[in-house]
């Protein structure tokens, strides 16, 4: 199958907003009392921001109202949001914009799939915008990846069918969410990590378009 679009995860895709994610998740931990460590922060990659809660709030034996929940989610979202909106294009990741100017040579079609309900924000902060034709974010979907809904949403929004997709995320269970679609799921980071993924490149930089334009049209899962 022609491949004719591209579908992105952001976080840890086009940019490295995990850091901010971190700092507002760590704070809100500590002012309940616990703290948070990196390796517990990867496992936060490409979950939604009521389900990264519920996991902090496990981690610290914690149970909260639905109502409390929303007050701590809004509180992390405040200081994350103050901390984005810092974001400018050099906040792009190496290798990102090269490789969209490259598909619009190519005419293919790029779209986002996120998690993240600030996606549309960081987009304009980073000037990504100006490069995406369709926006899925997490105010878009009623169901968080590994469900395919974010992805399968995007194709539509392209024109496209899934097929044709190639999907880019950095997390196993955006992979898992392409895979379920029917896409065809490049994996940036370790192997182990992304078991689920087609291929793998450590990062969007090191990333061979003609090689996974190739793999992409001959596969036949
Ligand atoms: P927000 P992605 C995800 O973005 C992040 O990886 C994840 O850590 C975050 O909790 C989620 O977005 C929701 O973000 O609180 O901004 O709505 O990797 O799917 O682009
Ligand atoms: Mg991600």
């Amino acid at each position: 199958m022609q491949i004719n679009a591209f579908l992105f995860d952001l976080d840890g895709v086009l940019v490295d907003t995990a850091r901010f994610h971190y700092l507002g998740w760590r704070r809100l931990a500590q002012s309940l009392g616990f703290d948070i460590t990196p390796q517990q922060n990867e496992e936060l990659k490409g979950v939604s921001r009521m389900d990264s809660l519920d996991r902090i709030l496990d981690w610290g034996g914690l149970t909260r109202s639905e109502e409390e929940k929303h007050l701590l989610a809004a509180q992390k979202n405040d200081w994350y949001v103050d901390m984005i909106s810092q974001m400018t294009p050099a906040d792009v990741l190496p290798g990102v914009i090269e490789l969209l100017q490259e598909l619009q040579m190519r005419q293919i079609r790029i779209g986002l799939g996120s998690a993240s309900k600030n996606a549309p924000f960081i987009l304009q902060c980073t000037g990504l915008d100006n490069f995406i034709e369709a926006v899925v974010d997490g105010s878009m979907v009623t169901r968080g990846k590994p469900d395919p809904e974010v992805f399968l949403v995007g194709a539509r929004m392209l024109n496209t069918m899934p097929a044709a997709c190639v999907v880019v995320e950095d997390a196993e269970m955006g992979i898992q969410a392409a895979r379920r679609g029917g896409m065809f799921p490049v994996g940036i980071g370790q192997p182990e990590d992304l078991p689920s993924a087609a291929c793998h490149f450590p990062s969007v930089a090191s990333l061979d378009l003609d090689l996974v334009l190739l793999l992409a049209q001959t596969d036949e899962n």
